[in-house]
């Protein structure tokens, strides 16, 4: 009987397409059974008689409706398959911060510099900036640096061949104020100085130092304690403990060396304080007269205070980094800690 043919056949088809591991052998299974050439495709209804014609016709469309039926559920199954092992693989989670660019963090001697700038701005000083190539007059001359000084010296300083040369502090960017603004005036002069040290762990041809200077009538040392022990106080974030010794630069008069009782070990004595339990840490003083006379300032109406501090010194002890060469290394390892 055509119909058992048929129905066997079906079966068997039902059974491999059960069995089909992918798409590929689905698709074999389909061109097998239902393709021109197909196992289906066998029957000759045409030779039947006209009743056996119509059951078998009839058993035949059923069979392809199944069929066609059962490759849609299985091809259905495998499409399912590779939508789940492609969520598996390719998932995101939208619940992790973005990963992004690494932020950047400012330079250790930047940070003291702009914490300093913020003090003496909040207290009226203007913040001053100035060449770094200066004349031999601004850098010497205009405070009252004698022309036998040793500080002139090859040895100490970078003279260019046009007779100029690269500043050895920022004091000419403060003449220049004085020249500028004229009296009264408060200011500081951060900034990068050069002197012509052979380099090594304490030492560097290139650093940063911030002078400040106010002029006003009757300065007096009393101001001067007050805005040093004022500044010391924000740089260190408690009361500064200072004394003051007698010091000589040319451009003061008196001058003074003011030195913070050691903060490492808290005056007992440490490598860093040298066993004094003292670090000197602000040379300063009146300006002299001569220094205010050149640069058209009368000595006998106006006065002044000036010092000067090292910034790059500052942060070597603040955080405690015990090789200068690092500041200007470009090293991340180093930059990334401040
Ligand atoms: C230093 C700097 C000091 C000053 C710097 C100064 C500037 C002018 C007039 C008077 Cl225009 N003074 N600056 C004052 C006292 C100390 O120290 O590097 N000393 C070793």
């Amino acid at each position: 009987m055509v119909e058992d043919q048929i129905q066997q056949l079906q079966a068997a088809a039902l059974a491999r397409i059960e069995e089909a591991r992918d798409r590929d052998a689905l698709e074999q299974v389909r061109v097998d059974v239902l393709g021109r050439k197909g196992s289906l495709a066998q029957f000759d209804l045409g030779k039947l008689p006209s009743e056996e014609r119509k059951i078998a016709g009839k058993a035949l469309n059923a069979a392809k409706q199944v069929l066609a039926s059962a490759f849609e559920t299985k091809d259905q199954t495998f499409a399912a398959e590779a939508l789940n092992s492609r969520l598996k693989q390719e998932w995101l989670d939208l619940t992790l911060p973005a990963p992004g660019p690494r932020p950047g963090s400012l330079h250790p001697v930047t940070i003291i510099q702009n914490e300093i700038e913020d003090l003496f701005t909040s207290l009226g000083f203007a913040v001053l900036d100035g060449p770094e190539v200066e004349t031999e007059y601004h850098n010497f001359d205009a405070l009252n640096i004698p022309p036998e000084h040793p500080a002139r010296d090859m040895q100490d300083t970078f003279w260019l061949s046009n007779g100029h040369l690269l500043r050895t502090h920022t004091s000419p960017v403060q003449v220049r104020g004085m020249e500028r603004l004229g009296p009264p005036l408060r200011m500081i002069a951060p900034g990068r100085v050069f002197r012509n040290e052979e380099v090594d762990a304490s030492h560097e041809h290139t650093f940063y130092q911030l002078e400040g200077m106010m002029v006003d009538r009757k300065v007096s040392v009393a101001h001067l304690i007050y805005f040093m022990k004022t500044l010391l106080s924000a740089i260190f974030h408690r009361e500064a403990v200072v004394r003051l010794r007698p010091g000589y630069f040319p451009f003061v008069e008196p001058g003074f060396e003011l030195d913070i009782g050691c903060l490492i070990c808290a005056g007992v004595g440490c490598p860093v304080c040298k066993q004094s339990g003292w670090v000197e840490l602000l040379p300063c003083g009146l300006v002299h007269p001569n220094v205010l006379r050149m640069s058209g300032i009368d000595p006998d109406e106006w006065g002044g205070f000036a010092f000067g501090l090292g910034l790059t010194r500052l942060a070597m002890m603040r955080y405690g980094i015990d090789d200068i060469r690092l500041f200007a290394s470009g090293d991340l390892r180093f930059l990334r800690q401040f």
